[in-house]
Order: structure tokens, then sequence, then C-alpha cells
């Protein structure tokens, strides 16, 4: 397995200086955020997981080779390519095997980061059931990987374009642990609260990090959802959000959006009916959820090995 990985020379001293590592995904760069503040943030997050104390992975499926640690020209190709694919578990053998440029979803990083082991993965919002899946069958790969690989991932909880409702039953029926941090409630990404509570709450990275060696030292394979709500000032407004998650989910029903493209027209469109406040509020919850991924790494790095 490890002739299809590639590490960046950061990366790859980090790992012999025994240096935590914080793994982050590409297709929020691709498909999640316009260029060129998607390559701006990614720099930004990259920076702030360093200044925590830990050497950041972002990874992609670039030449053949799974890269963990991109460079600059790296990123910028993800950024800016209009032919980046987007990677989840099942296209993986495909960019692999193809050479074709594929950013990584939730549960495409997830692998790659376990393959790489790397143990915290920090993104902005997890893939979930989407509303109507009990006729679409719609359900992200995201979560079945979350049921089976050993990865921590830091986010801002579940976009409402989501049912979140059925998400987090999704993920108790598959034994995947949901922490909010700060708060007893689940966030919905762009505003603090969902209506859902997380199952646990724990604040400190120590009491996250005790739980996942626990986990796994018992056997229990599988990740864990570190839910982060976006800070009060870069929250939208509840009232907003709705009315246009609504209108959104309206036009990619009467445009027939399907499969894979769900996701990223409705994140796009979300962004141009706010005309770009989402992204503020988007770029603003991937930077938290950055200082609260290396303060886990660190942490976890205390406890190795198991
Ligand atoms: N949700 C977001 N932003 C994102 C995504 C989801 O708020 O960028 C991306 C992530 O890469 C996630 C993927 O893993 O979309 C889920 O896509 P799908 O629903 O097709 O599994
Ligand atoms: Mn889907």
């Amino acid at each position: 397995m490890q002739q299809y990985l590639l590490f960046s020379p950061e990366v790859a001293a980090a790992r012999s200086a025994g240096i935590p590592i914080v793994a982050l995904e590409s297709t929020i760069i691709s498909h999640g955020m316009p260029y060129p503040q998607n390559v701006e943030t990614a720099r930004e997050v990259e920076q702030i997981i360093r200044d925590g104390g830990a050497v950041p992975a972002t990874i992609a499926v670039i030449g053949g080779k799974i890269c963990i640690g991109l460079s600059n020209d790296q990123l910028e190709l993800l950024g800016s390519a209009p032919h980046a694919l987007k990677v989840s578990r099942r296209d993986l053998p495909f960019v692999v095997s193809t050479g074709a440029l594929g950013a990584t979803t939730v549960a495409a990083t997830m692998i790659c980061a376990a393959l790489a082991g790397i143990d915290v993965f920090v993104t902005g919002g997890i893939g979930g059931v989407h509303r109507g899946a009990e006729t679409s069958f719609d359900i992200s790969a995201d979560l079945q990987e979350l049921a089976r690989t050993n990865v921590a991932v830091v986010c801002a909880g579940v976009k409402s374009i989501l049912d979140i409702g059925l998400t987090l039953e999704y993920l108790e029926t598959h034994g995947v642990p949901v922490i909010s941090v700060g708060q007893p409630g689940f966030p919905a990404f762009f505003t603090r609260e969902s209506g859902f509570k997380a199952d646990f709450q724990m604040d400190s990275a120590e009491q996250q990090a005790a739980f996942i060696h626990t986990k796994r030292a018992l056997g229990l394979q599988g990740g864990v959802v570190l839910a982060n709500p976006v800070p009060e000032k870069d929250a939208m407004p509840l009232a907003e959000i709705d009315a246009i998650t609504s209108h959104a989910l309206e036009e990619a029903r009467l445009q027939g959006i399907m499969g894979k493209q769900v996701t990223p027209f409705l994140l796009s469109r979300i962004k141009e009916l706010t005309e770009g406040r989402s992204l503020a509020t988007n770029i603003a919850l991937v930077k938290h959820n950055a200082v609260v991924g290396a303060k886990l790494a660190v942490a976890l790095h205390g406890r190795r090995p198991l």
C-alpha cells in the first residue's frame, strides 16, 4: 500500500521527528469554495495547525499518488483546475490507477489519513443522510467511513441541506460517537444550534484524547465526530439560512441533480444566494476547527503508542 503514498517533505520530516500531524481534505478546496478564497483558506488553515504545534497534511490524489501534504503549487492546482474529480471511497482506485486529479472527500481523506498513520482530521462539514433519503437512498459514504476507519473528524456539524436527525440516528446505529465542543448542542454548520444534542460534550483536548484513546484500546473500530460550533460572531441568522437552504433544495429537485453532484450543487447555490456571506462563515468555522484539531492532535500524540 505504501507504494501509493507520497509524503511532502514537511510531513515526512514530522513523521521522523515524531511531531503530531493533522489531515485536511481537498474536496473543500476544489468543490466546496470558489477560487481564490479556497487556496487562501487552505494555506491559512495549514498555518493555524502549525501555530498549534502540529504539522498539516492536506490530502489529494495527484499523478497516481496519494499525496499526504501538498506544495503551494499543488494547492493552487487543486483550487483552480476545473477537472479535479470529487473522490470518495468508491472513486479512489479510479483516480490512483488512471492518474486523474482527485480531490478527496471526508470519506476518502479518512482512508488516506489512516493509511498514513494520521488520526486527526480537520474539515468544515461532513456529509450525511440527505433529506428525502427514504426515496433517493442518498446517504453520504462519509458516514460508513466514520463507522469503520479510525480517524477523529473535527467539523462544525452537519448542514441543514441534510436531514440532521437522520444523520445522527445513522451514526448511532453504526456506533460512531458524536462529541460536541463547548456546548451540549450539535451544531448545524452555519449556525451553532441544530435542535439536536450531541452524545457527549467534551471541551478539553485532554478529555477528547482520553476518549479516543480508550475507544481504540477497547478495539472499537471507527471514527469519532468532534462537532465544534462556528464562533458566535461568524454564525449566520437561522431564518436566512433556512430560507436559502429550502430554495436551493427545491432548485436541485427541479433540475434533477443527483448522486455526487448534489452536495456541490447545494453548497455553491447557498453561496450564491447569500451573496458570499455563507463563504465568510464557512472560512471562519474551518479555521476554528483547525485550532481544536491541532490541540487534539497534540494531546493524542502524548498518549501514543497504544
Ligand atoms: N459538506 C460541507 N462542505 C463540503 C462537503 C460537505 O459543508 O465541502 C464535502 C465534503 O468533502 C464531504 C462531501 O465529504 O462534500 C460529501 O459529499 P457527498 O454528500 O456526495 O458524500
Ligand atoms: Mn450522495
